[in-house]
């Protein structure tokens, strides 16, 4: 086995060696090695240090399969036993493909994996205490499917419901399925932090300062949730393929001759599912609105969202709804200049709304979220925006919300999908 033939080469080449350093790496890699092989072929199998008796303590084995190009690999585990631990911190398997990180521990036989390439790296560690059984696992080669074609945003269904809103005065608890765009960004510890919008079924919008210093393998997405906290099987969750933020994102835009600055510029991102969510009456897309077709002043719109109802306050479990309208930039500019000690300037890269009269706003937790707005002729929501910034304690008589604003992004969105 190419495992033993790596490891003499490793001491022969220490043993010629005479200093302590040379000792230390020949013990370095002889620990390292011992266990780490390659695997080629069309299918094979292979099973965690010891199995079936318990793996040892204190063991780091990686395995590499690769398969001929053209292929990919499908890998199941037959078996599954390693210590359990919350975020499998002591004893895991992990397979690696690039960016694409899944770790597994305890009992439960983990998904069957299916790779993107030709190539991928499983990987085995225990710590110092307790162990299992272990795992036995098989790959299999089979041929690559062919490319999809790029997503599209504004399928003809796009923009619809199925079920009515509940009647909405100011912020309520939405009626399941009313909002079957609504995604929910929650870490892979299943922490909810942020909203998001469906645009097509493996693409989701948000904000740029949802997705700061996260990476696609600590980041899970929700679908047709309603309640938090009740699992009402229509929830859809999916894993995460790759996140895009804007690259002008908190960058200074020329505005009119100056040079203008404000930090939640450009605040939009995008999220690639691994695989597409099933539409249906609670999951649908949004329709975006075309470049440079800004909402009309005035047009009235929702906010939705799983964010804090009160300030000081938590997320909320239930997922609320809120009109708000339209607001032109210099009443918004004017209301933040007259509030917000130093200038933040709203850009042209952001849209406002709000509802006079009342306290609608959103909050921390909606982020990232819709502001959906009902195109009269076709009968479509679109979205306009997604929840960037506002107050910090949520009074809308303080600032407007303030979105990314949709149409300003349309060309970066399509071009992002055709690329990706
Ligand atoms: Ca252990
Ligand atoms: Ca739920």
């Amino acid at each position: 086995m190419l495992t033993s033939i790596m490891s003499l080469t490793i001491y022969g080449e220490c043993r010629n060696s005479n200093d302590l350093l040379g000792l230390n790496v020949m013990r370095k890699f002889a620990f390292l090695l011992a266990c780490d092989r390659t695997l080629t072929g069309t299918s094979g199998t292979f099973t965690s240090p010891g199995y079936p008796s318990s793996y040892p303590d204190s063991k780091e084995c990686q395995t590499t399969i690769t398969v001929d190009k053209g292929k990919i690999i499908t890998f199941t585990f037959s078996t599954f036993d390693l210590e359990e631990s919350s975020g499998c911190f002591f004893d895991f398997v992990e397979i690696i493909e690039g960016d694409r990180k899944k770790k597994y521990c305890g009992k439960a036989i983990p998904p069957a994996y299916r790779s993107k390439g030709n190539s991928i790296v499983v990987k085995f560690k225990s710590d110092s205490y307790f162990n299992g059984k272990g795992f036995s696992a098989t790959f299999n080669a089979i041929n690559a499917p062919p490319p999809l074609p790029p997503a599209t945003v504004n399928a003809p269904n796009c923009g619809l419901r199925q079920v009515a809103q509940s009647r909405v005065i100011s912020g309520t608890n939405a009626t399941k399925g009313a909002w079957p765009w609504q995604a929910g960004l929650h870490t892979s510890y299943g922490t909810f932090f942020c909203g998001g919008s469906l645009i097509a079924p493996n693409w989701v919008v948000t904000a740029a300062h949802c997705l700061e210093g996260m990476k696609a393998s600590n980041l899970k997405l929700k679908l047709g949730d309603l309640d938090r906290e009740v699992n009402e099987g229509t929830e859809q969750e999916r894993e995460v393929e790759k996140i895009i933020m804007h690259e002008r994102y908190h960058v200074r835009e020329s505005d009119g001759g100056s040079c203008v600055y404000s930090q939640l510029n450009n605040d939009v991102g995008l999220i690639k599912l691994e695989n597409p969510v099933m539409l249906n009456k609670y999951v649908n897309t949004i329709c975006l609105p075309a470049q440079s077709k800004t909402a009309p002043v005035g047009h009235n719109c929702f906010i939705t969202g799983w964010g804090k109802i009160k300030h000081p306050g938590d997320t909320y479990r239930h997922l609320q709804q809120a009109p708000l309208q339209i607001v032109n930039t210099t009443d918004c500019q004017a209301r933040v200049d007259q509030n917000i000690r130093g200038t933040i300037k709203v850009t042209k890269q952001m849209v406002c709304a709000g509802k006079a009269g009342t306290k609608n706003s959103g909050c921390q937790g909606d982020s990232g979220g819709p502001l959906a707005c009902l195109n009269s002729a076709t009968k479509k929501f679109v979205l306009h925006g997604d929840v960037s910034w506002g107050s910090g304690n949520c009074d809308a008589d303080v600032t407007h919300s303030v979105f990314g604003r949709m149409s300003e992004f349309r060309s970066w969105i399509d071009q992002k999908l055709r690329e990706n």
